[in-house]
């Protein structure tokens, strides 16, 4: 397992996902090189930690970049992406650029320095609006936004690096991910994120809709343990994995825990209505991933929202 890695390349490593990656590996002596163009991550998620790592500051897209990063690297996990869906509605042609293209010369530059393993962020967008859940990974599907499209194609490419090029590819369709780190600022951030900033301000915060429409949020720890299990276990390439936890939570429900854990009880919400091509139901049926890698996500969401909430206060 992450034992047996010697040099990992993370690109978006000085993103959410990516920095909690590389702090990870590195902290467990892996020679890290994160690659990172700073166009949604930021230096301040590598405090703590930039003096154990390698960055590079450049473009997936661009061939030389992604081949000298990824130089040596027994393994690259793939986490840098155009990571906002109504900004890949705006702007489709920008977006399949970084996440389409970049993905291929992430596979190409990869393959061509001999990287034996890809494990991708791919996301639980690919499902859109599910007709049942828990959604398996078969389920039906219809992607509603450039960026849904845009990570299914990611899952057809590292495919096909496994099977015609015989570079080891697994991809983890993330469910909804939060924790430290996750940038509040924009409308379209991350639920948790939101609420959390809002928590610690004492603000009243915005429910979309009527607040019953639910997720399966996820720890950020149990993600990187997930690329760090997929990484290492032999049964993994060529697998596509639900990345969640299996317990559903409203929206309601997230800002009654998340008030009460932060001493911020009996603020109520605003609602409004809710927003355009919102899903109301996902759920990870998360079996394929606990059979076949043993992974299973361990952090309690009042735990998760613990940590969670102690990070944005010692922001504030
Ligand atoms: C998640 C992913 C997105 C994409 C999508 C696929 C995150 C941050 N986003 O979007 O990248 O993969 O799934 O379906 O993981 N809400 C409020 N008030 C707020 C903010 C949000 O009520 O201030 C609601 C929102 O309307 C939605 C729920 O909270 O019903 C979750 O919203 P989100 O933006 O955190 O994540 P989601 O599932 O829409």
């Amino acid at each position: 397992m992450a034992h047996r890695i010697q040099k990992a390349l993370v690109t978006g490593g000085a993103g959410f996902i990516g920095s909690h990656i590389a702090e990870t590996l590195s902290g467990q002596g892996v020679e890290t090189v994160v690659l990172d163009d700073l166009s949604s991550g930021k230096m301040a998620n590598l405090d703590g930690f930039k003096d154990r790592i390698t960055f590079v500051k450049g473009d997936i897209r661009d061939m030389e970049t992604v081949k000298s990063a990824a130089a040596g690297c027994d393994l690259v996990f793939h986490e840098a992406a155009f990571v906002s869906v109504p900004a890949s509605v705006r702007d489709p042609v920008l977006s399949a650029g970084i996440n389409e293209i970049g993905t291929l010369t992430v596979l190409e530059g990869a393959r061509s320095v001999g990287v034996k393993r890809v494990v991708l962020a791919a996301s639980s967008a690919v499902y859109g609006d599910p007709e049942t859940v828990p959604i398996t990974e078969e389920a039906r599907k219809r992607p509603t936004s450039p960026y849904a499209v845009q990570k299914l194609t990611l899952e057809f490419y590292a495919d096909l690096y496994n099977e015609l090029y015989g570079m080891e590819t697994v991809c983890l369709r993330y469910f909804n991910v939060y924790g430290p780190r996750q940038d509040p600022s924009s409308p379209y951030s991350g639920v948790i994120s939101i609420f959390s900033a809002k928590a610690g301000a004492k603000e009243r915060p915005l429910i979309y809709g009527d607040g019953n429409q639910f997720r399966d949020f996820i720890f950020v720890s149990d993600v990187v343990r997930a690329n760090l299990i997929a990484a290492g276990h032999e049964d993994a390439p060529g697998h596509i994995f639900n990345i969640g936890t299996g317990r559903r939570t409203s929206v309601n429900e997230l800002w009654e825990r998340i008030a009460t854990i932060s001493g911020a009880a009996g603020i109520e919400p605003e609602y409004e209505p809710a927003r355009e091509g919102d899903i109301y139901a996902s759920l990870a049926e998360v079996q394929k991933a606990e059979s076949i890698l043993g992974f299973k996500a361990k952090i309690s969401l009042d735990e998760g929202l613990k940590r969670t909430l102690a990070w944005y206060q010692g922001l504030a």
